[in-house]
C-alpha cells in the first residue's frame, strides 16, 4: 500500500533549489513519486511505507541543506 506525506520546506529560492530535493527524494528506496514547489515551500511526496518512512525522508531533504517539516 501507498502512504502521502507533506512538507514544508525552507529555504528554497530558485526551481534548482526544488530540483535538487526533488531528485534527493527520489534516490531513496520505496519513493513512488515527489513533487517540490518552490512557490509554495511544499514537497508531497508517495511511498511504500514498508520500504521509507516520513523521518528518512525528511532526513534526506535536510542533507541537501533545506529545512522540512512533516505537516501531513
Ligand atoms: Mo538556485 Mo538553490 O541558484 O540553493 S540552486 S538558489
Amino acid at each position: 500500500s501507498e502512504a502521502k506525506a507533506l512538507f514544508i520546506v525552507v529555504g528554497m529560492t530558485c526551481s534548482a533549489c526544488a530540483g535538487s530535493v526533488e531528485k534527493a527524494i527520489k534516490r531513496l528506496p520505496g519513493i513512488r513519486d515527489a513533487a517540490v514547489d518552490v512557490l509554495n515551500n511544499r514537497a508531497q511526496v508517495l511511498f511504500f511505507p514498508n520500504f521509507v518512512n516520513e523521518e528518512t525522508i525528511r532526513e534526506a531533504i535536510e542533507d541537501v541543506g533545506f529545512e522540512a517539516t512533516l505537516i501531513k
